[in-house]
């Protein structure tokens, strides 16, 4: 995982090999380095079509999900562990290059408590099975620390470091998401501090979930925070327009939060990319 990327959500949730043609083509387009890939139902996806697209349109892969409700690792890790070996064995086989996400959990799973010890042992659990798995494969696995109204296990890069040094695998890492710093963090550039060299994954995504440079994080801070801790790692840009109603409903996302999907790719995508650039974390050519 390395350079800017884009989410695949800019123009589709479902990997189907319609959703995979358009959104391949698309994010290439745009010159970007490699594209996230939604695995939520990784049963739909045909691999040899998306490991085709990609390899014609010169373009790298990271796959993403979260989990669905009966396969919830904090109190079905069991399920968890099936669901998420299916998921992995779809990543490796059309060539992407980590599963990251919501990974041990659901994206609005929240149980009105705080995390229980046997809620976060279940957790762990799943993260080390899935971890070493992954290894055998020769894939990265990633645990993505979201807002406290969409989990109630993660939420914050310190917590995310907590679960893998307590873990202890390398090719397990964190995956930061700018607007749920910018909810969870004491300040822009703590939750990569805290990460630290378990780091190698980011969303950059605006506070309101639309246009990069159109809100209110602090850029400036990240990317310092990002370059100072010597950050090498992948960045995509993460925008939520013209999402499915249980998608848009699960991130809470009730209006519009761009102009349209143009703004975002043709204003924010350079603004992200300059952001980068300046702060020697993609190359000027
Ligand atoms: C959900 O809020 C999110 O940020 C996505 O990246 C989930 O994988
Ligand atoms: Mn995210």
């Amino acid at each position: 995982m390395k350079g800017l990327g884009v989410h695949a959500c800019m123009w589709t949730m479902q990997w189907d090999t319609k959703g995979a043609e358009i959104a391949i083509k698309s994010a290439a387009g745009y010159q970007v380095d490699f594209i996230e890939i939604p695995l939520l139902d990784p049963s739909i996806v045909d691999t040899v079509h998306t490991r085709k697209l990609l390899e014609s349109n010169s373009l790298r892969a990271v796959c993403s999900l979260g989990l669905p409700q009966e396969y919830w690792a904090s109190s079905n890790p069991e399920g968890a562990i099936e669901f998420l070996k299916i998921a992995l064995e779809k990543t490796k086989s059309f060539g992407a290059e980590a599963l990251t996400g919501v990974t041990y959990g659901g994206i609005g799973e929240r149980t009105g408590h705080p995390p229980t010890s046997s809620e976060l042992d279940n957790v762990a659990k799943v993260v080390d099975t899935i971890g070493k798995q992954a290894k055998s494969l020769d894939l990265q696995f990633g645990i993505e620390p979201v807002n406290r109204y969409e989990t109630h296990l993660l939420n914050t890069g310190w917590q995310a470091r907590d679960l893998i040094e307590r873990v202890g695998a390398d090719n397990v890492f964190i995956h930061l998401d700018t607007y749920h710093m910018n909810i969870e963090e004491k300040g822009a550039a703590n939750g990569i501090i805290d990460a630290g060299e378990f780091l190698k994954y980011i969303h950059l995504s605006e506070s309101d979930r639309g246009t990069p440079g159109c809100g209110t994080c602090d850029w400036d801070e990240i990317f310092v925070g990002l370059a100072a801790t010597g950050f090498s790692g992948g960045m995509a840009m993460e925008s939520f327009i013209e999402l499915p109603p249980e998608i848009g409903s699960a991130l809470s996302v009730w209006r519009p939060v761009a102009r349209d999907k143009n703004e975002v790719m043709a204003e924010g995508l350079p603004f992200l990319r300059n952001k980068a650039r300046q702060y020697g974390l993609i190359s000027t050519n």
